[in-house]
């Protein structure tokens, strides 16, 4: 049976309307899963299971870096290219001013197919609504606009062909049910390998994979340990760098993220493991989640 799966993310200003949107468009399906999305303020993954598809879907830039670095590592992307979501969502407020031309800039070159989500057409006129259309059709002109209102879900459905018409055939990136912490600690291993890829060079990204090895969660802190698998004893020095100075740099730009991530305190523990090349070997590619 074919499947699809793949990453949404949610853009735009503060107060937009992505949380509502991202709700919406997960309550719609009942089979969602957010790890313990209610408990802290920040953490917004939501996730739409159906046997036929499985849409990933997240509204905090810390999380969509890293799925775009296991985009990445996934399609072994070619150097230099732009990578990205595999559909991308700009939320805009019908009465805000919307003006930011960097982002606007970034969004006419990606090649990720782009909706433009005007919410909150409950507060507005239907004049309004038509005018904001042709100011994005002439802007940015998207793949698609709708007019929308997260709040009252409006028209959300509409926006849901609209993902998954770009979805990839893909098998699913998470487990279907019972997701729970293994969210986390996936999410939690993929912003340490963004700081690899960020920090070296060369085919260094490229030969690291990062397993964590302990999640504990305690009241006040998670202790959480990881694992660096790089394929040669060369590539390990890399990592550590002199005097453990690289190693280092990954840790704390890791740590201040993923406290960022999980809105709590982190204590990180990284080590470095050789396994000589671990990307031939079926069994290791298996237990590290690539099994196409
Ligand atoms: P975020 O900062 O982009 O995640 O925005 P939120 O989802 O937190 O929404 C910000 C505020 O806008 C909240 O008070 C929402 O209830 C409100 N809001 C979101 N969508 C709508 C909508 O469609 N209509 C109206 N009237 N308010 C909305
Ligand atoms: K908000
Ligand atoms: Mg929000």
């Amino acid at each position: 049976m074919s499947h699809k799966a793949g990453f949404v993310s949610i853009i735009g200003k503060p107060n937009a309307g992505k949380s509502t949107l991202m709700n919406a468009l997960v309550g719609e399906k009942m089979s969602i899963v957010t790890p313990k999305a209610q408990t802290t303020r920040h953490r917004i993954i939501g996730i739409v299971n159906e046997p036929e598809y499985q849409i990933v879907i997240s509204d905090t830039p810390g999380v969509i870096k890293p799925a775009y670095t296991l985009q990445a590592s996934m399609m072994n992307f070619v150097e230099g290219s732009l990578i990205d979501a595999d559909v991308i969502l700009l939320v805009t407020d019908i009465q805000e001013k919307y003006d930011e031309s960097d982002v606007i800039e970034k969004l006419r070159k990606t090649d990720s197919p782009v909706a433009v989500l005007i919410n909150k057409i409950d507060k507005s006129t239907e004049a309004e609504v038509k005018s904001k259309i042709a100011y994005w059709e002439e802007t940015l002109h998207p793949q698609a606009i709708f007019a929308i209102s997260a709040l009252h879900e409006h028209n959300i459905a509409a926006v849901m062909p609209f993902i998954l018409g770009h979805l990839p055939e893909h098998p699913p990136y998470y487990e279907k049910d019972a997701l729970t912490d293994k969210n986390e600690r996936f999410f939690v291993s993929e912003i340490i390998r963004e700081k690899v890829f960020k920090l070296y060079e060369k085919e260094i990204p490229y030969s690291t994979e990062v397993i964590i090895t302990a999640f504990k969660e305690e009241a006040h802190i998670n202790r959480i340990s990881a694992e660096i698998i790089v394929e040669r004893d060369s590539q390990k020095n890399i990592i550590i760098g002199k005097g453990g100075s690289m190693i280092k740099k990954v840790g704390t730009y890791a740590r201040e993220d993923i406290e960022e991530f999980l809105q709590k305190k982190v204590f990180l523990e990284l080590f470095v493991k050789v396994i000589p090349d671990w990307r031939k070997k079926d069994n290791y590619l298996k237990r590290f989640g690539y099994e196409h």
